[in-house]
């Protein structure tokens, strides 16, 4: 849909402005002691898994108003995030969401993502809602169920997910349960979290030797008395008792209003059991917007602990991950709006002077550690995102390419105004 050519016109035509502004910015950094080649290298090889279920319009509690053109397969999931990653050079892989997206022809779908340079992230699993024919029913909560049945099935489907993953040389398996109470006594509290930890550790044991499993956490919705797996806190107890190869997952929008994320972040990582990251943005709950929308400073200081954590921690590699949900705007521009929005607030955690902010921190220099952090934020480091595209043969600027090729209406003509995608 997107040729190396329309790429390089496109980039000749932003070129002159673009190379003004980030030498302006090159000039800046330098003076301060930045190597920008080595900042603009990090920005590339940085990459963000599109979920298969991201590529349809969402929908709200009370209706879904698709916008055409959807991916009504696997197939055209993965041809939009091969769009997305020609654009961007920066969305890299596509994670699989089971049952909404199995693979039939495992050896063509490894094959299509390979052309599109794509490989398979993490795999979901879901016992959140039953399918059609299921012989269970997860009404009353699926790896915490108080059945032993269900909690096999449950079980069972999480390993399922993990036979799928081999075949697709996934390396992790993420698991985020809706199980919890919505009444007082509903549950026997501690009696659910047993259960549940009895059922992750059966999973657990089916885990590959080189695969991680990432387990999130929700305080509430869709129990709005207990989730069984409420907190950080929570997760983190868990994957402990599990072994080495699980860690806690952390979802933007799970938490309640104000929480501080960054600091969530940093405990985990100086633990080294921060395996995976969901991106969003949220005013109120798990709102599931846009990255960078709502919140852009909250991502920076979040990006802050994660560079800290990564450069002077052992905690392992991250898989990160956008999982919002795209309700009035056309997915695939939301989408590329959520990745620029990541990388921005990569690009300013980059240009934190981080010695300076340890000197600060030593002489409890308050007003000078705000400074530093701020100056930080307050720099436009979009030439530096744009230039780390450019460098891996990608658009220097992808919402308006995107616009310009007009790739929605040709995709509502090639798969037509009432296509809808899979998923919720
Ligand atoms: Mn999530």
């Amino acid at each position: 849909m997107i040729t190396d050519q329309d790429i390089s016109v496109h980039n000749e035509q932003k070129f002159k402005v673009h190379s003004s502004e980030i030498q302006h910015l090159e000039t800046k950094l330098q003076d301060k002691g930045f190597d920008v080649k080595n900042i603009i290298s990090d920005l590339a090889r940085f990459q963000v898994a599109i979920p298969s279920w991201a590529l349809g319009t969402g929908g709200t509690r009370f209706g879904r108003f698709p916008g055409g053109g959807e991916p009504t397969s696997l197939e055209e999931k993965i041809a939009d995030v091969g769009l997305l990653h020609k654009l961007n050079a920066s969305s890299g892989a596509i994670s699989l969401h089971i049952p909404w997206d199995i693979p039939e022809n495992t050896n063509q779908l490894i094959a299509l993502a390979k052309e599109h340079n794509l490989a398979f992230d993490a795999v979901n699993s879901n016992t959140f809602q039953d399918q059609p024919n299921a012989e269970v029913s997860y009404k009353f909560g699926s790896l915490c169920h108080i059945d032993p049945g269900i909690r096999k099935a449950a079980v069972d489907h999480n390993k399922e997910v993990i036979r799928i993953g081999k075949e697709l040389d996934s390396k992790a398996l993420t698991i985020w349960l809706a199980d919890g109470s919505t009444f007082p006594g509903q549950h026997n509290l501690r009696g659910a979290l047993q259960r549940t930890h009895e059922s992750l550790a059966s999973i657990y044991d089916d885990l590959p030797e080189d695969w991680k499993l990432l387990l999130e956490y929700k305080p509430y919705e869709p129990n709005f008395y207990s989730m069984v797996i409420p907190d950080w806190g929570t997760s983190f107890l868990l994957v402990s008792k599990l072994g080495e190869k699980a860690r806690t997952l952390v979802d933007l929008g799970h938490h309640l209003p104000n929480t501080n994320i960054e600091q969530i972040v940093a405990v985990l990582m100086s633990e080294s059991k921060l395996g995976g990251f969901h991106f969003n943005d949220s005013k109120y709950g798990d709102d599931d917007l846009t990255v960078g929308s709502l919140k852009p400073y909250q991502m920076f200081l979040i990006f802050n602990e994660l560079v800290d954590g990564m450069r002077n921690t052992q905690n392992p590699e991250i898989s990160w991950m956008i999982d919002a949900s795209h309700n009035l705007k056309d997915p695939l521009e939301d989408l590329l709006q959520s990745v620029e929005a990541i990388l921005i607030a990569y690009a300013q955690a980059l240009i934190v002077d981080r010695k300076s902010l340890a000197l600060a921190q030593e002489k409890n220099d308050v007003a000078r550690a705000q400074e530093i952090l701020q100056d930080a934020y307050r720099t436009d480091v979009r030439p530096l995102v744009a230039a780390a595209r450019m460098q891996s043969g990608a658009a220097l600027d992808p919402i308006s390419l995107y616009r310009s090729a007009e790739v929605r209406s040709r995709l509502v003509k090639e798969r037509g105004l009432h296509a809808v995608a899979t998923g919720l």
